[in-house]
């Protein structure tokens, strides 16, 4: 860890408003944009854990909007939760406040820090173990979408401007490449003719929201897997974690890139891509179990496009990890070289595969819109 951080971290847990003495801090998760750490406290006897994470305030140029959003779909949330009889403190994030009454800290070095109660007894998965646990996260996923279908979407800032906007993460992928800022072009050749090759597929989803055929829904817009905790004793998934990139969007967003993170058999950064391809019973779990989450509200043309959304977020995936690559991984936390170049190569691979599995796809999704029925 850097040293500012440990003296920063200091100075920032005095001004959460927590009881008791702090006893461990250490790093946590495997996110790739904020820095997290969990927090252990001791009261009377007892250990209290706690989620401390430094927000990439490079990414999102507007931390206290981003909490307002957070604070706001929260509140939201733990209302539904306690209405249907759950547990608001376990279903949703819980946002701990400063002393001085605020949901986030600013530290004197311009770090912006946030608290929220760590949720025990949950396990997080970077790999998907059975299908059973696949469906249920699909489930707690179109669940999430249909709990936040009223909710005021004007209420919410666009933490990312056109983060899923396809046709824009092209155009930012061709400046890298036209740049090519650190010389690594010429090492990335077939990638780059791969994500070229497919510009014609980048505007389907946007062009169909521009022509009212895709409603605009209010949508995590970041449904992998390690961003969903499952109770450790009884597996189902409980809670849906990272909250930033809440926003307005499409239903086929969230079910895209659940797929292409959880269906795959191997691991966002394989090294060995015949290890990689898209499993279609995983497909299948997913798709029903969102299908059911989302309670009958997708509309047949949001149903037909369910593979075009895996594909296209596989394929945005792919080129915005090139396009870091290329630009000198400024963006995605990397742990070795080529590493983004690596997490391209799996996302084109399972793109590539979707391209050979399309009709048996198209067959899973019609068969899971009819058992619904
Ligand atoms: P990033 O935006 O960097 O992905 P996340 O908010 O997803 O950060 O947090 C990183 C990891 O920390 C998660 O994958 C999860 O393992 C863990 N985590 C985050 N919030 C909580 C929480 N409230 N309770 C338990 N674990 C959490
Ligand atoms: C980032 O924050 P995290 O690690 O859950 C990224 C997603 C990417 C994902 C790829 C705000 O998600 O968009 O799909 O990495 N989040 C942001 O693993 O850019
Ligand atoms: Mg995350």
């Amino acid at each position: 860890m850097e040293n500012t951080i440990c003296v920063r971290m200091d100075e920032v847990i005095t001004q959460f408003a927590i009881g008791g003495k702090l006893t461990e801090s250490r790093p946590y998760g495997n996110g790739h944009i904020n820095d997290t750490f969990l927090l252990t406290y001791e009261m009377a006897g007892e250990s209290k854990h706690y989620i401390l994470q430094r927000m990439n305030h490079v990414i999102f140029r507007n931390p206290h909007q981003l909490m307002e959003n957070i604070v706001n779909v929260t509140e939201y949330l733990q209302g539904k939760i306690a209405d249907e009889g759950g547990d608001a403190q376990r279903e949703t994030l819980n946002v701990v406040r400063t002393v001085q009454g605020m949901p986030y800290y600013k530290d004197s070095g311009d770090n912006y820090w946030r608290v929220f109660l760590f949720i025990e007894g949950t396990e997080c998965f970077e790999k998907v173990e059975s299908a059973k646990d696949f469906y249920d996260s699909a489930v707690a996923f179109g669940n999430f979408q249909k709990r936040l279908a009223d909710y005021p979407a004007e209420k919410l800032h666009e933490t990312i401007p056109n983060f899923h906007n396809t046709p824009s993460r092209f155009s930012d992928f061709r400046n890298a490449v036209e740049e090519d800022r650190m010389g690594r072009a010429a090492l990335a050749g077939k990638e780059i003719g791969f994500a070229l090759e497919r510009e014609g597929d980048t505007s389907v989803l946007t062009e169909m929201l521009r022509e009212g055929e895709l409603p605009l829904r209010v949508t995590h817009n970041d449904t992998k897997l390690n961003n969903i905790l499952f109770d450790a004793k009884t597996k189902k998934a409980i809670c849906i974690i990272d909250l930033d990139t809440v926003m307005p969007g499409l239903s086929l967003y969230d079910f895209g890139d659940s797929i292409r993170f959880g269906a795959s058999t191997g691991a966002e950064d394989e090294k060995d891509l015949d290890k990689v391809e898209v499993d279609l019973d995983l497909f299948e779990a997913y798709t029903r179990g969102f299908l059911e989450g989302c309670g009958g509200s997708l509309t047949p043309e949001e149903i037909r496009m369910l593979p075009m959304g895996a594909k296209l977020m596989t394929y945005e995936c792919g080129i915005r990890f090139l396009a870091d690559y290329l630009e000198g991984d400024v963006y995605f936390k990397i742990h070795r070289e080529g590493h983004n170049l690596d997490r391209a190569r799996t996302q084109f691979k399972l793109v590539a595969d979707m391209e050979k599995k399309w009709d048996k796809m198209a067959d899973i999704v019609e068969r899971c819109r009819k058992n619904l029925l």
